[in-house]
């Protein structure tokens, strides 16, 4: 995150409204592209972000689909016609602050970045790595009620405000660019990512060959929902909002679910240094698909649910595709602590996607297990 000064770090989270005085700014997580920070005021918190517009170039249609989102959900929360789970349980929305000054959901500062703020849910917690199958199991619901609620949110309300993101055969043709353009020597960690990805290329078009036969409808999806996008409520552990909805926009939720498996059922983490013994665990996966699938699974088709196992072994591989090709570019994309972050962070999505591969068959089993039973 670049060094910013805590009294530009104050005179930016005043823009926004709030009624107290701010006094503290302080980062807030760890995502690897926007910089987050947390605002205390005399009247409590709030979240600012500043947008890496490198990667979202159209700031605007951001906070577009944030304010489409979210007045589709309070709409949905407010009419009682939710899953009966959101009946027993709270759940929230962070909701967008808008500038003093002229009502805006954006502000841009004086060194030209692009800044949000949004509300804070407060009494919360995310995990990094998960902590058992019961976290797995609300991890699962957190998204199937999210799915859930924006199921009926028509695709084409929402623009695409990163193309090619999650369209994995568009990933593949950028690391054909880069591994020709690079100027990293081939070492032994760059060949090994260089025989998994040639090894797998072939497959990496399954999702989007199945939604060009309309296997696969576009559906609104979130983009990123990753072990800690998930808010968990402190005291019940119960998941109470996802967070970081700047790639809610049309797709495939087989990406979502895929990305909620990968990062869930690594119980090392995609930062572990203990590359070989990085595995994707049937256990947790089983509970997460419990959860999942018992709220997501009245809407989900059979076809639909059939490609799951498949989108989270893709998945890890994107991703693996995606730091790899970061890395090979010079980490642009990516936030990187040191040189060969990128390079760490792929090698650990290829072993676990070959995990999942090892392990399809089981995965299949579970996804059959805990779809919903059918209407009779
Ligand atoms: C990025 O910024 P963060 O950490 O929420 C990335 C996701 C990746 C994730 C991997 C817009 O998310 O796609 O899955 O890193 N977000 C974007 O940790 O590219
Ligand atoms: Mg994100």
């Amino acid at each position: 995150m670049p060094a910013r000064s805590q009294d530009d770090l104050i005179a930016i989270a005043e823009v926004f409204q709030g009624e107290g005085c701010v006094q503290m700014v302080q980062p807030l997580g760890n995502g690897n592209v926007n910089d987050t920070y947390l605002v205390q005021s005399t009247s409590g918190s709030t979240v600012l972000q500043c947008l890496n517009t490198r990667v979202f170039q159209q700031p605007e249609l951001v906070l577009q689909n944030l304010e489409v989102l979210g007045s589709h959900i309070d709409q949905k929360l407010s009419s009682g016609a939710t899953h009966p789970l959101l009946q027993q349980r709270r759940w929230q929305l962070p909701s967008l602050l808008r500038t003093k000054t002229n009502g805006q959901s954006w502000h841009r500062c004086s060194a030209g970045h692009v800044w949000r703020s949004i509300s804070f849910v407060p009494d919360c917690t995310c995990v990094n790595v998960v902590e058992g199958a019961e976290q797995a199991r609300e991890l699962g619901i957190g998204l199937g009620l999210f799915h859930q609620l924006i199921s009926d949110l028509p695709p084409a309300a929402l623009a695409d405000t990163l193309e090619g993101f999650h369209i994995t055969p568009s990933y593949l043709e950028a690391y054909h660019r880069a591994l020709v353009q690079t100027d990293r020597q081939p070492n032994a960690a760059r060949e090994r990512c260089i025989a998994f990805i040639r090894e797998r290329e072939a497959s990496c078009d399954v999702l989007e060959r199945a939604k060009q036969r309309g296997d696969l409808p576009m559906r609104p999806i979130h983009g990123d929902p990753k072990i800690n996008n998930v808010l968990l409520d402190c005291r019940s552990g119960q998941a109470v909002a996802l967070i970081d909805l700047d790639t809610v926009k049309p797709g495939l939720v087989h990406y979502d679910i895929g990305d909620c498996l990968r990062s869930c059922c690594n119980r090392l983490g995609e930062e572990t240094d203990q590359l070989e013994a990085v595995q994707f665990d049937l256990d947790l996966a089983d509970a997460l698909l419990e959860g999942y699938l018992g709220v997501a699974g009245s809407f989900l088709s059979e076809v639909e649910r059939g490609y799951i196992p498949e989108a989270a072994r893709l998945i890890s591989f994107e991703l693996g595709l995606r730091f790899f090709c970061d890395h090979l570019q010079g980490d642009t994309y990516f936030k990187a602590d040191y040189p060969d972050h990128n390079l760490q962070r792929a090698l650990v999505q290829f072993q676990l996607s070959a995990s999942i591969e090892n392990q399809l068959p089981q995965l299949r089993a579970l996804v059959e297990r805990h779809a919903a039973p059918a209407a009779v």
